[in-house]
């Protein structure tokens, strides 16, 4: 956890921490086409194509990639997405977050 700094004001004292970084992973399964995450890499986390395409590709030959690292509540959001459009296309595409050490 990184050390609160303190911040003084006149007056006032403000603790503040930055906030524990969340990854969000990308794994692979036998199933999803590799187009469709491609696609979804695109629409939740604004990759262009061909950075899409070697996220993909390295979750693909390694089992799991690392996407993105946001604050916790937008890696889960992103994560939920980015799963809830996989099972609308009926793709069993699965993504995971954890806190970054
Ligand atoms: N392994 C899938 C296939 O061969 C493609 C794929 C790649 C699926 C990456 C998920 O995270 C993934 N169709």
């Amino acid at each position: 956890m990184p050390d609160p700094t303190t911040i003084v004001r006149g007056q006032t004292e403000l603790r503040v921490e930055r906030p524990k970084l969340h990854k969000v992973i990308l794994l692979n399964d036998d199933f999803t086409p590799r187009n469709f995450v491609v696609r979804v890499l695109r629409a939740e986390f604004g990759m262009r194509e061909e950075k899409a395409a070697q996220v993909m590709s390295t979750a693909h030959k390694r089992g799991a990639c690392v996407v993105g690292v946001f604050t916790r509540e937008v890696a889960e959001t992103k994560a939920t997405n980015a799963i809830d459009l996989a099972r609308k296309e009926g793709h069993p595409l699965m993504f995971t977050t954890e806190p970054e050490e």
